[in-house]
């Protein structure tokens, strides 16, 4: 067997949702590397701009809509035009995603709606509307982006918790209905990666010091920092790519070793 064959995305269709920039971009620039054509969609024309002049920096041809994962017919229509400029899509990255950061006695009833629209009800639209083209070509990989907060909650997080916890079941689910025609879906659940997201908690302090949720993360990774975007490339092109044909409704945790750790002991 060619391992590199096994591996390779040439002649496939990637739509990498939210792909403009953070853990999609890295995503998106892995899978393009592998020979994928690469589509993204983002929510405005000045992200999508900065976004195209970034793919093109690294040499990638990408292909950028403006479109909202939580409106079906905007999807419908990305997912029409995407077939229009490059061809069915292959595969899907669920990368796009929100976090509000409040406390739940304190978070109104539409934040939180927001945020589950957003990170669980997208997701299922986007699968949704790729579905039917895969089945129709016989082949589909679908690589929903979850969370540590798939499988651990913390304060303020409580939407999102729920949202990425649902996430992982949504991916046992497409499993467990698509797998029979050769549609794979599993996810990535990343640990704390540098991005935009994550960027309120690790802002430097006043007195230039650490910000505490900073050193809270460092110390219960055990490889003792924070993921970088790039930490995800190899998982996403492995679960993207022939070499996953037998996995499905697999959550690949890509965490430094977070989940396997107890914590430092006092
Ligand atoms: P990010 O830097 O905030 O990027 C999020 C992306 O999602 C942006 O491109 C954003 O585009 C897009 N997006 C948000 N809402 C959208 C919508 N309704 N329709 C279309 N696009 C939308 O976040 P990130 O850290 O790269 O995170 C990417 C994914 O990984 C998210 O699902 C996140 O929850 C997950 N994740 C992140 C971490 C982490 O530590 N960073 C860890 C685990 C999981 P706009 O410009 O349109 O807002
Ligand atoms: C938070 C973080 C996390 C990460 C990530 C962890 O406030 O706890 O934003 O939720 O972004 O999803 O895997």
């Amino acid at each position: 067997m060619d391992m590199r064959m096994l591996f390779s995305l040439e002649g496939k269709t990637a739509l990498v949702t939210g792909g403009a920039y953070g853990i999609g971009f890295a995503i998106a620039q892995a899978l393009a590397d592998a020979g994928a054509k690469i589509a993204f969609n983002c929510r405005s024309q000045s992200n999508l701009d900065r976004a195209l002049a970034d793919y093109a920096a690294k040499g990638i041809d990408a292909r950028g809509y403006i479109a909202d994962v939580t409106d079906e017919a905007q999807v419908s229509g990305l997912i029409a035009q995407i077939e229009a400029d490059l061809g069915g899509v292959d595969i899907l990255v669920n990368n796009a995603g929100v976090i509000k950061r409040i406390p739940m006695t304190e978070m109104s009833v539409e934040d939180f709606r927001q945020v589950v629209d957003i990170d669980l009800v997208g997701p299922f639209i986007c699968a949704k509307a790729v579905i039917p083209g895969m089945l129709k070509k016989g082949h589909g990989k679908i690589i929903n982006i979850c969370s540590m907060m798939s499988e651990l909650g913390r304060e303020t997080v409580s939407a999102y918790a729920a949202a990425k916890g649902g996430l992982k079941m949504l991916t046992r689910n497409i499993c467990s209905e698509y797998g029979g025609a050769n549609i794979q879906c599993n996810g990535i659940g990343p640990g704390y990666i540098a991005t935009p997201q994550t960027a309120p908690l690790r802002e430097r302090q006043p007195d230039g010091s650490r910000h505490p949720f900073d050193q809270f993360i460092v110390s219960k990774t055990p490889a003792g920092r924070w993921g970088d975007p790039e930490d995800l490339m190899g998982p996403a092109v492995f679960l993207a790519s022939d070499a996953s044909n037998f996995v499905n409704g697999h959550i690949l945790y890509v965490d430094g070793g977070i989940l396997a750790y107890i914590g430092k002991q006092p």
